[in-house]
């Protein structure tokens, strides 16, 4: 793997707004379903802090605050977020004209929020839901999976199984998708979480990742990085055994988590790298192409958190933050998605693996012992595909 030179400028950016909290509400608060757990800000506000704080309590729920009128982050917004913003009005639009979408509206959507964007205690318990699937009994049968241990081990056995024809084909997008909603179902109905999937905003941690939100080490991190080349040893994951893998095995091979957070891959992960990645690409397939190039923001996350499994295209979900990386790859896709959604929601495009044939919304997606095999074009839109199953979006 090219570890490419670093951009310094670019790594710049982010950097000097790390203890700022920008709190936007405008009068219109959206308050939806009710929830025990739901508080709904009302009152209008605007406000600016200068600590690095709780996302305010605006947007504390999981599922209010779909709207564009409510804006909360704890870092502040950077230009793909901006951009995401600015198109929350065309799906709102593209919307009215398809009233039911399936039972998906923006007043009942799941929100999938940053990492820092959940409060300590959101992080705490995705964390424990994790670390729960880590600890459920296999699905998948002992004579194809030998290795695998735990619910956390089906998907990453899954992931490894197909690895050679998931990437770089007609169903890298929408393949994992599926798999990061899947993965975030099994957390809901498997492991009492009531949260929805975090993703990781590249941008706001590229200038240093280690001590990140994410990385740090702390209770609420995803775990930190690895000394002098040598297991994982902060954070909840630091007792992880990671199972499976190297490479194309589902053999039983119990390890420790290994990472080697770079700052130079974080450098192609920048949020004008993004935006140029979602602004640029015409068409699906030089959108995919562009993502999965090396350098690119894929690849440059992943190698970002590196070592063993994370920078095996094999075994790299039974990194946890995986999904983190792939909610973001995902995230990506829908906010390029909405700058035309009549064309881009039925875009399908590249080849099949083995074949060579050009792929079709018709191909199925596969997910093994953890999710019925289904069509591509079930998966093209996040609010309404799956017959209305799959309902979310992203702030
Ligand atoms: C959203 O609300 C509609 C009714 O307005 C309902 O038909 C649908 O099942 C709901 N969907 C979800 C995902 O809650
Ligand atoms: C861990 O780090 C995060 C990010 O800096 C911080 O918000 C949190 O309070 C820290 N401590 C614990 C115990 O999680
Ligand atoms: C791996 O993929 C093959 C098809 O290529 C399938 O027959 C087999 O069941 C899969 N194994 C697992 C563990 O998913
Ligand atoms: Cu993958």
């Amino acid at each position: 793997m090219h570890v490419t030179s670093l951009v310094a400028g670019a790594l710049l950016l982010g950097a000097s707004h790390a203890t700022i909290t920008i709190v936007v509400t405008a009068t219109t608060t959206i308050c939806p379903v009710p929830s025990p757990t739901r508080t709904c800000d009302t009152s209008p506000e605007s406000s600016v802090a200068s600590t690095p704080t709780e996302p305010s309590s605006a947007y504390s729920s999981s599922t209010a605050a779909a709207s564009s009128t409510v804006i909360a982050r704890a870092y502040p917004a950077d230009i793909v977020d901006r951009l995401r913003d600015s198109t929350m009005d065309k799906l709102k639009t593209y919307l009215q004209g398809q009233p039911s979408n399936r039972g998906c509206t923006l007043e009942n959507v799941s929100v999938r929020r940053e990492w820092s964007d959940l409060s300590v205690a959101e992080r705490e318990q995705y964390i424990a839901a994790v670390k729960c699937l880590q600890s459920t009994s296999p699905k998948s049968p002992k004579h194809l999976v030998p290795g695998a241990r735990s619910r956390f081990d089906d998907f990453v056995a899954t992931h490894i199984n197909q690895t050679n024809s998931i990437h770089g084909t007609a169903n890298f997008l929408s393949w994992h998708r599926y798999y990061v909603w899947t993965y975030e179902k099994a957390l809901r109905e498997e492991c009492g979480y009531s949260g929805f999937q975090p993703y990781w905003n590249w941008d706001r941690y590229a200038a240093d990742p280690a001590n990140s939100p994410l990385f740090n080490g702390n209770a609420s991190s995803m775990s930190g990085n690895s000394e002098n080349g040598g297991c994982v040893t902060s954070g909840p994951f630091s007792s992880l055994q990671v199972n499976l893998g190297p490479g194309f095995s589902l053999a039983y091979r119990p390890r420790c988590l290994k990472r080697d957070i770079s700052k130079s891959q974080a450098a192609q992960t920048t949020a004008d790298k993004t935006y140029a990645l979602i602004t640029r690409s015409r068409d699906i397939a030089s959108f995919q192409d562009t993502m999965q190039a090396v350098p690119g923001v894929h690849a440059g996350g992943h190698f970002t958190i590196g070592g063993d499994p994370g920078s095996d295209i094999y075994a790299s979900p039974g990194d946890p933050v995986f999904y983190l990386h792939h909610a973001m790859i995902d995230r990506v896709w829908w906010i390029w998605q909405m700058q035309d959604l009549p064309s881009r929601l039925t875009q399908v495009a590249g080849s099949v693996a083995g074949s060579g044939r050009p792929g079709t919304g018709n191909d199925l997606v596969d997910l093994g012992v953890n999710a019925p095999a289904v069509a591509i074009n079930d998966l093209l839109d996040t609010m309404g595909g799956l017959d209305g199953q799959m309902c979310y979006i992203y702030l």
